[in-house]
């Protein structure tokens, strides 16, 4: 159908060739068309005047329609480097990696004072520490009030003291007292011994011992009225000889104890604790 078509197409321009010019190359092309159509069989007739001279060229006609893609070339050689492009939009921020560590700036001013929190345990802790000075406090002055004298001897947490003075008892009772301290009662063997070899330095045979039995007849009380845990009575005594004995000494040579009149003079050896 489209072979007769194109024919009926060339007999037209055909016939009209003699009064127009085809292009040699239009011609070229619906002759090729004609014969191929001839060539394909169809049972066409095609007017002798087309057959018989080829006529002037006509004017061009209009622009075919555009032809199919054509296949991809090949890749063209590199090109030139093209000129330097315009400047790019900043970039999006991205942190960048960490740097390294730079040199030590320079010390920062004093802080403010901390409040200083104490734990449980340090509290107790500070208890037990306030006590502990509190203690180290009184040892110092024990030991202060006795450095005032010229024979000392600690016997336990106390120091016996003495000047080598002898005066009645209640004499005794007020020196001891304004140096701190009181005139001295051995509370165990121990002290009692320390009492006895410091009478020997001083070479005094007798030595005063604070208790009396002025409260009550018999009963030998401290002169606070407290009760005495340690004596070393002689045996046969207290025996309140001539009804008038309610004042205590000791004998340097045996360390025994007996009730005596409270005027007598004796040595004075006071404790400091
Ligand atoms: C008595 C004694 C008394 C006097 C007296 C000289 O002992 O108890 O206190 O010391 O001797 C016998
Ligand atoms: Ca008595
Ligand atoms: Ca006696």
């Amino acid at each position: 159908m489209v072979c007769i078509n194109m024919i009926k197409s060339a007999a037209a321009q055909c016939h009209s060739v003699t009064a127009m010019a085809l292009s040699t190359l239009h011609l070229t092309v619906l002759c090729f068309a004609l014969l191929l159509c001839l060539i394909g069989g169809a049972q066409t007739e095609v007017p002798p005047s087309c057959l018989a001279s080829a006529g002037v060229p006509g004017n061009p006609g209009h622009n075919g329609l555009p032809g199919r893609d054509g296949r991809d070339g090949k890749d063209g050689r590199e090109g030139v480097s093209g000129s330097k492009g315009d400047r790019g939009d900043p970039g999006v921020p991205v942190p960048g990696l960490p740097g390294k560590m730079g040199p030590a700036g320079p010390k920062g001013s004093k802080g403010e004072n901390g409040v200083m929190e104490i734990p449980e345990s340090a509290d107790v802790l500070m208890k037990s520490l306030k006590t502990d000075i509190q203690t180290m406090g009184s040892r110092l002055s024990t030991v202060e009030k006795a450095m005032g004298f010229r024979i000392i001897r600690r016997v336990g947490m106390k120091y016996y003291v003495t000047e080598g003075l002898q005066d009645d008892f209640d004499a005794g009772l007020r020196f001891c007292r304004d140096a701190g301290g009181d005139l001295v009662l051995p509370k165990n063997e121990e002290e009692n011994n320390v009492l006895v070899k410091m009478l020997q330095v001083l070479e005094a045979p007798i030595g005063w011992i604070r208790t009396t039995d002025r409260k009550t007849e018999g009963i030998f009380l401290d002169t606070d009225n407290s009760t005495l845990s340690f004596t070393k009575w002689k045996p046969g005594e207290p025996n309140d000889h001539n009804n008038n004995e309610d004042c205590s000494m000791v004998y340097t040579a045996t360390g025994l104890w007996n009730d005596i009149l409270c005027d007598r003079k004796y040595h004075i050896v006071c404790e400091i604790s």
